[in-house]
């Protein structure tokens, strides 16, 4: 095994067997409150910004109204890397990258960004599914880095995975690229509890799924996707920053643009 960068051989294990890895507290203090600060700013001014990074909004379905962090009900965006300095610094953070790295490969490229709320009164209606539909390869080497605002457990919303699902593709229900519900066997499902800052990372082919959030908070994630450098598009993926490397031969290559202007 090549040496890791950042992950422990337990944690590089542990994504090999289960095809996701937990990392809790990946963002915390003076980092985290920057990261929250920085996407109240995304979700609220949301005018003015670069013309393909895309906002989506939710009603508040009865019973429930949209809480003083999210305040216009951001659902999803995608293309927030196009923020600004700090949005670019956030998904090529050096941590993240050599986590990945350790995940799929030295040689790495990003592969999109988007947002993802469960605004309070949220229902997830997308079901089991492998990400590898939306987004073929010329072979299943990408990985999403799930990083959490807040804290998401059941019945907020969390993130649900089959552990060990990630052996192969699986046939899709017919028009649709989600799995036949019925058919997913739920034995390893695990009920991803995470913190504010914590990190998951998921194999592109781990059989996953979003939750429903019965809360009155919303609970906001961003979801950022890396792939190595041997995974060709086959998808004709034009967002933002698609197939930018980020690493070589294990090496970090993109360079810290807002701490540059300090
Ligand atoms: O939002 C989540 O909890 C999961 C997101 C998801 O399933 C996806 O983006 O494919």
């Amino acid at each position: 095994m090549n040496e890791l960068l950042i992950l422990t051989a337990e944690q590089k294990q542990a994504f090999v067997t289960d095809g996701y890895l937990h990392l809790p507290g990946f963002y915390s203090g003076a980092d985290l409150a920057r990261l929250r600060d920085e996407f109240h700013a995304l979700v609220t001014e949301t005018d003015g910004r670069p013309k393909n990074m895309s906002y989506s909004f939710m009603e508040s379905p009865q019973g429930y109204t949209p809480d003083a962090y999210n305040p216009k009900n951001v659902v999803g965006m995608m293309d927030q890397t196009q923020g600004g300095d700090f949005w670019f610094d956030q998904f090529t953070e050096p941590r993240v990258v050599s986590a990945m790295v350790d995940c799929l490969g030295p040689n790495l490229d990003f592969h999109n960004g988007k947002v993802r709320n469960k605004p309070p009164g949220f229902e997830s209606t997308q079901g089991w599914h492998q990400d590898w539909p939306y987004e073929r390869h010329s072979k299943p080497e990408l990985a999403a880095a799930l990083t959490y605002l807040d804290p998401t457990d059941f019945e907020a919303g969390a993130t649900e995975v089959i552990a060990g699902s990630h052996r192969g593709a699986r046939p899709t229900a017919a028009g649709t690229s989600v799995l036949v519900q019925e058919d997913v066997d739920e034995t390893n499902r695990i009920v991803c509890q995470v913190g504010a800052g914590d990190v998951v990372i998921i194999h592109v082919l781990v059989v996953h799924r979003a939750g429903h959030n019965y809360t009155a908070l919303s609970r906001n994630a961003i979801i950022n996707e890396y792939k190595t450098a041997e995974a060709i598009d086959e998808w004709n993926n034009r967002c933002a920053f698609a197939g930018l490397p980020l690493a070589r031969d294990g090496r970090l290559l993109q360079p810290r643009v807002a701490a540059s202007k300090a």
